[in-house]
């Protein structure tokens, strides 16, 4: 079980001061400590971006891969050995714009991991471009007369898409993030957590201010998770009303599940030094 000081990679955040990226990093933290995880069987797959840079603060195994691909990349791991804490995490360019191919499948797959979107709506690292989640009508370096798109509504697609659970958190409530990334992480099957994360130096709209004026947090007592036509229409909700908290949690076989030749011993523990190739090789070559 890792504490909060086994979890510093000694690398220094190279973030902007404010960025909403910061508590995410610390929201990950608690909960891999509340949740008794251990490092040694934690990985961090991550895409490209600011949020992509995320593994590298935090001392556990770690992927930064290429941009659009942290999930086709954490599935892989997630096959080759089940037993793992598989935790995705990019930006909303990486997983809602060049990822959304790969966020679509995974989502129908139900792989057990937890996916955490840096949700900033804008292209940090490039410095300031729409992105797939902005709103119409934002003016950026690449859209100077206004973003002439809808957004993209990641929680309808992945509630839509077959989630098993779906939730929303915000970089500027700390002790809730926290707590819907332990029970994403806890969730077994694809677990999506959409962090509503300030970019303070691109994004002058989406500001902590704004989230803080129209956030509110769903209770047990609001909604029933399990109620997925109510799911689907709180993800809707966005303009002076933006819930916060889990829209959607259902229990479903995952894609291990299905794969008898893991049931027992994970992928990468299996021998292979003495597997007899040679009837399926004649099958096929002969
Ligand atoms: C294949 C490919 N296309 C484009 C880029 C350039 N690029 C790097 S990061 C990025 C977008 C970053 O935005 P987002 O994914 O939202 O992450 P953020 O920086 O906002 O956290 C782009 C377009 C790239 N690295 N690779
Ligand atoms: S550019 Fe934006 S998202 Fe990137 S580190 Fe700075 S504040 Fe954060
Ligand atoms: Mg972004």
């Amino acid at each position: 079980m890792a504490t909060m000081a086994d979890l510093n990679s000694g690398h220094m955040p190279t973030w902007c001061p404010g960025c909403g990226d910061f508590p995410i990093l610390i929201a990950i933290k608690n909960a891999l400590v509340k949740g008794g995880f251990s490092m040694e069987e934690t990985v961090v797959v991550s895409g490209i971006g600011c949020s992509g840079k995320l593994p590298h603060f935090l001392k556990s195994y770690a992927f930064e891969s290429i941009h659009g691909r942290a999930l086709p990349v954490a599935s892989g791991v997630k096959l080759c050995n089940d037993k793992l804490n598989v935790l995705a995490v990019g930006g909303d360019g990486d997983g809602y714009g060049i990822g959304m191919g790969h966020f679509i499948h995974s989502l129908r797959r139900n792989i057990n991991m937890c996916y955490i979107v840096h949700d900033n709506q804008i292209y940090g690292l490039t410095t300031g471009q729409t992105s797939p989640t902005s709103e119409r009508g934002f003016k950026t370096k690449s859209t100077p007369n206004g973003a002439l798109e809808d957004p993209v509504n990641p929680l309808a697609v992945a509630i839509t898409g077959g989630a098993t659970y779906v939730a929303r958190g915000f970089s500027g409530d700390l002790p809730h993030l926290s707590e819907m990334i332990l029970r994403g992480m806890q969730h077994r099957g694809f677990a999506l957590v959409d962090v509503l994360q300030p970019c303070v130096t691109f994004n002058k709209l989406n500001t902590y201010e704004y989230f803080t004026k129209r956030c509110y947090k769903l209770t047990p007592e609001m909604h029933d998770p399990a109620d997925r036509a109510k799911a689907y229409a709180l993800s809707w909700e966005w303009g002076d009303k933006i819930p916060l908290g889990v829209l959607y949690e259902v229990k479903k076989e995952t894609y291990e599940d299905g794969l008898p030749q893991i049931k027992d011993t994970p992928l990468c523990k299996q021998d292979i030094e003495h597997i007899d190739i040679k009837k399926l090789i004649d099958e096929y070559v002969a």
